[in-house]
């Protein structure tokens, strides 16, 4: 179909590059917000670039920030766009307690600037709006399994400055007629996942072990569990969200929850081999069986001071609604972003030898 100009905020982290790709292959002119930094920051989306000097792209880069409302103003302006999927947040759980204010500035009043520009611009009947909610939302315990009807409790500046991105898109859909979503996503990670977050840390820590480059992964809390999915299943639902014949809440989530004891297990079993717990609390280590080498420690300032313990999301609305269910298992998953993270921890090694 012609005619689909999608604007997506978070263009160059991990699910704004797997909803770009999604959205190109769909016919859609996809806009992306990148922010200025002094060192490239687009590897996620540079496959995605063609020079629009030789004509007609079906993708655009555009250089801006959740905390420049004017900014926002004039590439809502410029683009009109007839979805806007805002992704950009300052997205860590754990940075958001070193960085409260910067959090709540990006990842709150952020959304507000964006479906103000919406407003200020009288584009509420002609652009649909996603918000990038979060089952960080669920934070305490209130119910197992999570739904759209489970309270809110958040457990971290970044949850509470999320608390108000999704308040303040239903207030606008409520407000102001506007087809205005929240995907209340959990977790979801893919070999492009940020490599901070803990599957990651994990999977790229394995891989480096195991080519030698490394010996050690060091780690917070254990027990933390999390409903992990595939960023690419995500994407699509994400998509389907801005569909529906009216605007709504969603849950996307597997259903199945892993502690990330169970994520270290499952990935260093990918490279063959078996971790045997010893000691207790920040004394635990992670032996390999076959080495009887220490290969995973724990490190206090990775705990973080309010802890979200369980999330286990029911996205049985998302099913019955959207027809969306996740295709890609936790067992894929975790193989493919090993196999991701060895590639590159080879590469890595081979070009350090070459140096020698
Ligand atoms: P990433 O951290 O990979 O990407 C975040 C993106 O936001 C990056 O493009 C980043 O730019 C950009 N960004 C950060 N701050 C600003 C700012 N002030 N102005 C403009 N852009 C900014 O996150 P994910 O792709 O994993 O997540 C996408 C969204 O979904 C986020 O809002 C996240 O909070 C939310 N979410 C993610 C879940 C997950 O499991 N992945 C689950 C539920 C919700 P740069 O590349 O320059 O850093
Ligand atoms: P989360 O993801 O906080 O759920 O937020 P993350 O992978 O950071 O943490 C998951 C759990 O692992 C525990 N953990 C560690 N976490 C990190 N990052 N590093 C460690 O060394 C470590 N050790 C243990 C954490 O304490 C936590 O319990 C992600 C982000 O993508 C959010 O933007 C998104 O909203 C939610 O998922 C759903």
């Amino acid at each position: 179909m012609s005619g689909r100009v999608a604007l997506i905020t978070g263009v160059t982290g991990q699910d704004g590059a797997y909803l770009a790709e999604h959205l190109i292959s769909l016919g859609y002119v996809v806009h992306g917000i990148k922010r200025r930094s002094s060192s490239f920051n687009t590897a996620r989306v540079d496959h995605l670039y063609r020079d629009p000097h030789i004509g007609d792209v079906p993708f655009l880069m555009h250089y801006g920030d959740m905390t420049d409302s004017t900014n926002l103003i004039r590439l809502v302006q410029q683009i009109k766009p007839t979805e806007i999927y805002n992704l950009a947040a300052q997205s860590h759980v754990g940075v958001s307690f070193e960085s409260p204010e910067y959090t709540a500035n990006a990842d709150a009043i952020g959304v507000l600037r964006l479906l103000e520009a919406i407003r200020i611009l009288g584009m509420e009947k002609e652009a649909r709006f996603y918000q990038a909610s979060t089952s960080e939302l669920y934070g305490l315990v209130q119910e197992i399994p999570q739904r759209e009807t489970t309270p809110f409790y958040p457990r971290s500046p970044y949850g509470v400055a999320k608390l108000y991105g999704y308040w303040i898109t239903v207030n606008y859909r409520e407000a102001y007629g506007m087809f205005a979503s929240n995907g209340i996503l959990f977790n979801h990670e893919s070999p492009i996942r940020g490599e901070t977050f803990v599957t990651r840390k994990i999977t790229r820590a394995v891989a480096r072990i195991e080519v030698g480059i490394e010996d050690t992964l060091y780690l917070g809390n254990l027990e933390a569990k999390r409903d992990w999915g595939h960023a690419k299943d995500y994407v699509e639902g994400m998509h389907l969200i801005m569909q529906a014949d009216k605007p709504d809440d969603f849950v996307l989530a597997t259903g199945e929850t892993r502690s990330v004891r169970e994520m270290v297990e499952l990935s260093f079993k990918e490279v063959g081999r078996e971790i045997e717990w010893r000691g207790k609390g920040v004394d635990e280590t992670g032996i390999d069986r076959s080495t009887g080498k220490t290969v995973v420690r724990i490190d206090p300032t990775y705990f973080r001071p309010t802890e979200v313990d369980i999330l286990v999301g029911d996205a049985s609305k998302a099913n019955r609604v959207l027809g969306w269910k996740p295709k890609r298992t936790f067992g894929q998953l975790v193989h493919e972003m090993v196999a991701s993270d060895l590639k590159d921890a080879r590469r890595e090694l081979s070009s350090a030898n070459h140096k020698v």
